[in-house]
């Protein structure tokens, strides 16, 4: 055993074995793909290192012992929810998952080609086997040792080019079928401007059917394709003939996806589980199966998923990639997915299989739109098709300020779907023309969810256009400001992104960190712009002194009100976070829950002054035997009103204190009462009612609420019909 693979006994990721370890458990492999996600270790120690396997491994060959292996590399300081590594691309060659998908046009011979790869008969219906056409996507597996494939073969023919939408969404790499005696033909051209416009980063040309014609021809086809692919992602790929029927070029193609699948970095693993759905059907016994390209994240066998749109709940019961069972699936693998709990007759293609209780399925989405060259112009307010993901649904195209987009042009656009749709920001999709259909143009989903733009709206290109060039950091504030209150919470601007929990936490941190949006600690952190706290800050303040000028005498607006008025719709810990940013940048003062301006105090005018001096001095003499407020307007021929505010205001300086429904103290009296207390008896001794009245010279009337008071006041308890001073 190499000195560096030790047992595992932490649950945190492993990422710690040498770089030239090869591992492998059980019969089961670990292909290098897995290292985009934390290796769990509680599956007891069967670890074995096959350090002489990775040569045969690199080669692509399986490890001597009939297993395959996979290299996992040290990287350590990092738990399972720390950022990704970058996997050395050394490691990277070792083990690949990824999917192929065919295009071209119909009767070049994709689903051959397919056949002479893998084995299988792609066509699986049984009216593609009587027409001899693929009408839908089919299917196989192609076994290449380090590099396993899915390869999702798709239909020529013009009619069925929705379909072929359904299955080229998510490949890593495409084959371009051309045949030599026909060489580029209408769909070889449409199926290559849909792999450009979705972003296809990878592809390989086959000349197919090279048994039926001259090398000259061949090379003339070699010609017409490397002119088609130059300037695109295709420039400078590999153009392989080969005769499916012969068998000839078959090998020389395995090489060369091989090759190329190779340097396809993995898929990164900071998204969330998204399934798109390209199949449906039931499994006797079983129930529910979909199958599809798991574009991003994983999943698990036996945890719950979500089916959107619809909503729909399920558990997955099981799993299987290449129809062989397994525990979970990642990001890059052609999946099919046993879910319990739904019914076949609410899954179908367009469906995506994700997450629960994160994403929304929407009808509008903001667009950058590119027209292909040989299109017909774009019309604003026209219906098209608009496919993404595997799903398609009817949309009209509003443009932004302009009246059509014509061939070749690019601008911003909004999509107002006919029906709601899951997509994520960056997702490609494509348009077709309503009739007759063909693909007209692509792009990029900007924003899953926007507001309805107003055409003219010169602030919305600016934005659309950070959305789209910008980075993460300029992304976030457009994706706040776009929202109505300004504000989201993580979750809620992760509905957009669909990134996991601990990545979206990370990079929020450096935008914060920037300075450009200030994140409130709460149960789900909350965004903001900081210009919205400014805003609020400013209201606060300008409602806090409106109150003062209205209500001179009373002390301060109560918080809850505050809240009401300013900030009835927001999450509390905005207000919270609101307030005491205020409180600390001493402009406001907080005090028994009431909100003023800092260092106001109460103005009283001369009159008010005068009263207020009198009423002050007929309680401080009144001493043990104060008046009762009515007492008190009559005995002063002043303007009841008036008195009764003076009254209240000095309840609330404390200045008087009430103590019962009718007896109100002058604050010094009650302290005197207490200091005589103290003085006639030590803490512990008890004293009686008739006691207490003898001490003050008092009448029950003020005893008793006296002593009921003191008692709240946790000054004496009541213990029968004594006190007891504490
Ligand atoms: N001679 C020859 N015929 C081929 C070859 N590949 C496909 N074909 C034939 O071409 C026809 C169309 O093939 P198919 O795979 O269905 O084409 P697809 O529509 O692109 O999937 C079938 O009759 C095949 O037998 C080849 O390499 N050589
Ligand atoms: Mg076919």
């Amino acid at each position: 055993m190499p000195r560096n693979a030790r047992p595992y006994t932490r649950s945190i990721a492993l990422w710690a074995i040498s770089k030239s370890t090869v591992v492998t458990r059980g019969s089961q492999a670990f292909p290098a793909a897995p290292l985009s996600r934390p290796l769990s270790t509680d599956r007891g120690p069967h670890w074995q290192c096959r350090h002489a396997h990775r040569r045969r491994l690199e080669k692509g060959l399986p490890s001597r012992s009939g297993r395959l292996g996979a290299t996992v590399v040290k990287l350590s300081g990092l738990g399972a929810d720390g950022p990704l590594p970058r996997i050395p691309r050394r490691i990277e060659r070792i083990m690949r998952h990824i999917v192929i998908g065919t295009a071209g046009h119909i009767d070049h011979g994709k689903s051959a080609l397919v056949k002479a790869l893998t084995g299988t008969d792609p066509d699986r219906l049984k009216e593609e086997k009587l027409r001899g056409i693929t009408i839908d996507l089919g299917f196989a597996h192609l076994d290449l040792g380090a590099v396993q494939a899915g390869i999702v073969d798709v239909p020529g023919h013009e009619r069925f080019v929705k379909n072929m939408l359904a299955g080229v969404g998510g490949i890593d790499l495409v084959l371009l079928v051309v045949a030599a005696d026909e060489s580029i033909m209408p769909q070889t051209r449409e199926h290559f401007e849909i792999c450009r416009l979705l972003g296809i980063e990878r592809g390989i040309a086959v000349i197919t059917k090279a048994d039926l014609v001259e090398p000259e021809l061949i090379e003339l086809v070699r010609e017409e394709i490397a002119a088609a692919a130059s300037g695109s992602f295709m420039e400078g790929a590999p153009i392989i003939p080969v005769s499916s029927l012969t068998g000839v070029g078959v090998e020389e193609l395995k090489t060369a996806i091989r090759d190329v699948s190779l340097r396809i970095p993995p898929r990164p693993a900071d998204r969330l589980l998204r399934l798109p759905i390209d199949r449906a059907f039931t499994v006797r016994g079983f129930g529910t199966v979909v199958t599809g390209t798991l574009t991003s994240g994983e999943v698990r066998k036996d945890e719950e998923v979500q089916l959107i749109p619809g909503g729909l709940t399920a558990r997955v019961r099981g799993i299987q990639i290449h129809g062989r069972a397994t525990d979970h699936a990642i990001a890059g693998q052609r999946t099919a997915v046993n879910l319990q709990g739904v019914d076949l007759s609410h899954v179908e293609r367009g469906h995506v299989v994700t997450v629960p209780d994160q994403f929304q399925a929407t009808q509008l989405v903001d667009v950058r739109l590119s027209m292909l060259p040989a299109a017909q112009p774009l019309r604003n307010l026209i219906k098209v098709r608009f496919h993404q993901g595997t799903s398609e649904v009817l949309a009209r195209v509003s443009l932004l300020g302009r009246d059509s987009l014509g061939k070749g042009e690019t601008d911003y656009a909004q999509m107002r779907l006919d029906a709601p749709l899951f997509c994520l920001h960056g997702d490609a999709f494509i348009i077709r023309q309503f009739s007759p259909t063909v693909t007209i143009g692509g792009g990029r989903i900007l924003h899953p969810g926007p507001a309805k733009h107003k055409a003219t709206d010169r602030q919305v290109r600016a934005d659309l256009e950070t959305l789209d060039k910008g980075s993460f950091a300029e992304k976030i504030p457009v994706f706040l400001k776009a929202h109505s209150r300004r504000m989201l919470d993580l979750r809620e601007l992760n509905t957009l992104l669909g990134l996991t929990n601990s990545v979206i936490r990370a990079q929020l941190q450096e935008v914060a960190k920037s300075g450009a949006i200030i994140i409130v600690t709460a149960p789900v952190p909350i965004l903001i712009l900081p210009g919205t706290i400014v805003n609020l800050e400013r209201e606060t303040l300008a409602l806090v002194s409106r109150f003062h000028s209205d209500n001179p005498l009373l002390k301060g607006i109560s918080r809850e009100e505050l809240r009401k008025r300013l900030f009835g719709d927001l999450p509390m810990e905005v207000f919270r976070s609101c307030l005491d940013g205020l409180v600390q940048a001493k402009k406001i003062w907080l005090q028994d829950e009431m909100a003023s301006l800092h260092g106001r105090e109460v103005q009283l005018s001369e009159v008010e002054l005068q009263l207020r001096d009198r009423i002050e001095s007929v309680f401080r003499e009144s001493g043990y035997q104060p008046p009762s407020i009515s007492e008190l307007a009559a005995s002063h021929q002043a303007d009841a009103a008036l008195v009764r505010k003076i009254y209240f205001w000095m309840l609330r300086e404390r200045i008087l204190v009430k103590i019962s429904e009718d007896l109100t103290y002058h604050r010094e009296v009650l302290e005197e009462i207490k200091h005589k207390i103290h003085a006639s008896y030590s803490p512990g001794s008890r004293f009686g009612v008739a006691e207490f009245k003898q001490l003050f010279d008092l009448t029950r009337k003020h005893a008793i609420p006296l002593l009921e008071f003191l008692d709240r006041e946790r000054f004496t308890r009541r213990q029968g019909n004594d006190r007891v001073l504490l």
